[in-house]
């Protein structure tokens, strides 16, 4: 199969959904044409079967905004004709969806038949979809879209439930390869000296440090695990608007000395199994990436019982899950599992056999190639 991919590239769970299925589709012999503005930042190296094309935008004195929808359709219009391709698959429907609807049309003039299949990964339901002005645009690139997917049972009820009555949505998972994401496969000894001293308990959140990722409860948390007396660091991993006030609040509290800010990391592995506790206290989660890959290195997760969160982690088995914003109870369970090793070591051993069992490469991306040839025996 000759595959187009329409993602963004930047540090954001979509993009790294979307580049982490490419590169597993190319493993397994297809080819697939990445189509965005930059490359995504998993993208790091020259692998066989992928090639990445860049949507650049035009630019004219008359045009105080640039025309991305446009250009994007034009690049795909374009890839879709000399590369042949047997189907594009959109990852975030605003404006991914919209411009591969808009290519679908034109080429259909020309004879050439694109199924287009629209991955729905999260705010581009729950926030920006919202927007009055995307709204009417999101129910109509869903409901024109070939097949439409998305990441949690959660996000698929809030489709139906916001923009369509489309019942054909399919639920595929989120993934993880639970070969890279294995704390057996590092030696994080040094690692963990570096970033937690001789300290007892080591927790870490990766995120974008969008507002919706609650990261300064993370800090409360840490604060109050301490009052326990536990000897606690906190590592905080990504970047992004929360950033400073994160820092802020570190200082407040008398905490810099805690709490180590890493920046964007794109390898999470090996300091997701250097930690003992991950954290994802969002105030609304689809799926909640981050967490499926802790679990997946042994790694236990304390977070916010929302949107899709409960899909991926088991509440008492994998990790603890609290109201959002329930700091004080999160506190309490990392201190439960930070003083019982018993327990530490069953949910941890349940995190990993969870990944495996429902969520690896090998599992999820077979749903796919099997929607795709439905697809393309359709169009053909
Ligand atoms: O940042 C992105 O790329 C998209 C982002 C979002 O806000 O929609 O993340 C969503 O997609 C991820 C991959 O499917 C999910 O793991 C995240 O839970 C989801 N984020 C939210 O729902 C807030």
């Amino acid at each position: 199969m000759n595959i187009g991919i329409v993602c963004y590239p930047t540090y954001g769970g979509s993009g790294v959904v979307a580049t982490e299925l490419g590169t597993a589709l190319a493993r397994r012999g297809c080819r697939v044409h990445f189509i965005s503005y930059a490359v995504p930042s998993r993208l790091d190296r020259f692998q066989e079967n992928i090639s990445f094309h860049e949507v650049e935008i035009p630019s004219y004195p008359l045009m105080e905004h640039q025309l991305y929808t446009l250009a994007l359709a034009g690049k795909i219009i374009d890839v879709a004709r000399y590369e042949q391709l047997d189907l594009l698959h959109v990852h975030y429907a605003i404006p991914h969806a919209v411009s591969g609807y808009l290519a679908q049309q034109v080429l259909r003039r020309d004879g050439i038949r694109l199924p287009v299949v629209t991955t729905l990964h999260g705010t581009d339901i729950t926030l920006v979809g919202l927007d009055p002005g995307f709204h009417p645009l999101v129910k109509f690139s869903i409901e024109s879209s070939d097949a439409v997917t998305s990441v949690s049972s959660y996000l698929r009820d809030r489709t139906m439930q916001l923009f369509t009555d489309r019942n054909s949505i399919e639920v595929i998972p989120n993934f993880v390869d639970t070969t890279i994401y294995d704390r057996a496969r590092y030696d994080t000894s040094a690692l963990r000296k570096q970033l937690a001293g001789d300290a007892s308990v080591l927790l870490i959140h990766v995120s974008n440090f969008r507002p919706v990722k609650r990261v300064t409860d993370t800090i409360h948390i840490l604060a109050a695990v301490r009052q326990h007396g536990l000897d606690v660091r906190l590592v905080l991993v990504g970047d992004g608007p929360d950033r400073a006030e994160a820092e802020k609040l570190c200082r407040s509290l008398n905490l810099c000395d805690h709490v180590r800010f890493v920046g964007k990391v794109m390898a999470t592995a090996e300091l997701l199994s250097a930690a003992d506790i991950f954290l994802l206290p969002s105030q609304n989660e689809s799926f909640g990436l981050a967490a499926l890959e802790a679990l997946s290195c042994g790694t236990p997760v304390v977070a916010s019982n929302v949107g899709g969160i409960p899909e991926v982690v088991p509440h008492g088995q994998a990790g603890y899950l609290a109201e959002p914003g329930d700091v004080s109870r999160m506190a309490r369970y990392c201190i439960e599992l930070a003083t019982n090793a018993k327990k530490w070591q069953r949910f941890s051993t349940a995190a990993r056999r969870h990944a495996i069992e429902n969520f690896s490469t090998e599992r999820v991306v077979p749903l796919y190639e099997r929607l795709y040839r439905q697809l393309i025996e359709q169009a053909v």
